[in-house]
């Protein structure tokens, strides 16, 4: 039996990798839904190739262009964010992958957990954002979230079988991205382009500038505390400048498990939709001759200060990560578009954590109103 996808957000960088796989994997997977925000070039591209049965642009303005270049297929055309949360519902899914950017995978995913569907996530900000909620609803649900993030999926690789035994904690690596060993000073008039080239990982530009601010790094502790259930002082972030070691589990007899290999958002993605399966890849293998030194460091929490703010909003919970991620979007957007500088993000973060009302026990409206309040406040805070 073929697994049936959805793919939600499939003109991103994920989700052109998933069809890839797709692609190289016609025995296991087919394409049930594509969704995508703005990009309808590569939407009907992708249609024509990989034939799903709906597609839904989320920008409403691109709908009658999208209809008008599929017209000779028979597939179901819809636009609009609403017709993305529904079009998950749909009963011929067995699988949704939500790969959209930042706080938009939320709603659909909501909706997808509560219609049963298996989650493969690689939108990690849904986790950050309403973490609590999400792991209730999918108890309840009794669906599983099987995370893509290379991280998360190394840890979940290290737990297989490991379902009775307690976690002492987890080591969660981080390579440091391009301004690794820089200091504060160097950071003050980092540029755009430079923050834009990431050493080891081919990824959206959100994403890498996450990577280089380190928020990604904070980002990935919220999201392992609530994928894995654990407590804020069992998560550690471990620089890795190789991207080797994947990430690492230690158990109660001091044993620690690491998944490693070379870094290929291919394998966690397979990883995710063929689980418990491993399916055989012609991806290029790992050598311990190619590389004699794998070398670890702290983070410098005084320079890559994002962190240390993931780490606070981690404590704190209710709804300061939820805060913390709509100002960190903002913040990213601004910098993308020249209007503030590198460490200018982090002051915008920290403003906002302070200023917007903390509530300890937040239900989904006390969130959707947070992000739409930090949003607000912290666009005030750009000149
Ligand atoms: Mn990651």
């Amino acid at each position: 039996m073929k697994k049936r996808i959805a793919i939600l957000g499939s003109t991103g960088s994920i989700g052109t990798q998933t069809l890839e796989v797709v692609r190289e994997n016609p025995d296991h997977f087919e394409v049930e839904v594509l969704t995508a925000n703005n990009n309808i070039d590569l939407l009907i591209k992708q249609t024509k190739e990989f034939k799903p049965n709906t597609v839904v642009i989320a920008d409403e303005s691109k709908y009658d262009d999208l209809v008008h270049a599929l017209e000779k297929l028979p597939v179901k055309v819809y636009a609009g964010n609403e017709a993305i949360s529904q079009i998950v519902e749909m009963d011929t899914i067995d699988i949704v992958l939500t790969a959209m950017v930042g706080y938009s995978g939320l709603l659909p995913t909501i909706n997808a957990i509560k219609s049963g569907k298996t989650i493969a996530l690689a939108n990690k900000e849904t986790l950050v954002v309403a973490g609590e909620m999400i792991q209730k609803l999918a108890f309840h649900h009794k669906v599983s979230i099987y995370p893509v993030d290379s991280e998360h999926s190394a840890i979940f690789q290290c737990l297989v079988g490991e379902g009775q035994n307690a976690i002492e904690k987890i080591m969660l690596t981080a390579s440091g991205g391009p301004f690794r060993g820089k200091n504060l000073q160097f950071l003050k008039s980092a540029t755009k382009e430079n923050a834009l080239k990431h050493p080891n990982w081919e990824m959206g530009a959100k994403i890498t500038i996450d990577s280089a601010t380190m928020m990604n790094k904070g980002l990935e502790a919220i999201e392992a505390k609530w994928l894995f259930g654990l407590n804020p002082n069992q998560i550690e972030v471990v620089v890795h400048p190789q991207s080797i070691v994947h990430s690492a589990v230690m158990f109660e007899d001091g044993s620690i498990k690491a998944q490693m290999g070379l870094p290929n958002m291919k394998l966690p993605i397979l990883y995710a939709l063929s689980f418990p399966d491993r399916v055989k890849t012609e991806f290029p293998r790992f050598s311990f001759w190619d590389y004699p030194e794998l070398t670890f460091e702290k983070p410098d929490l005084k320079s890559f200060r994002n962190l240390a703010l993931a780490f606070e909003a981690m404590d704190k919970c209710g709804n300061m990560p939820c805060i913390l991620n709509a100002a960190n979007e903002i913040a990213v957007d601004a910098f993308l578009k020249d209007k503030i500088g590198f460490c200018e993000m982090t002051d915008i973060i920290e403003q906002s954590m302070q200023k917007i009302a903390y509530i300890k026990h937040p239900e989904l409206d006390d969130l959707i109103n947070t992000d739409k309040e930090t949003r607000e406040y912290s666009k005030t805070l750009i000149k």
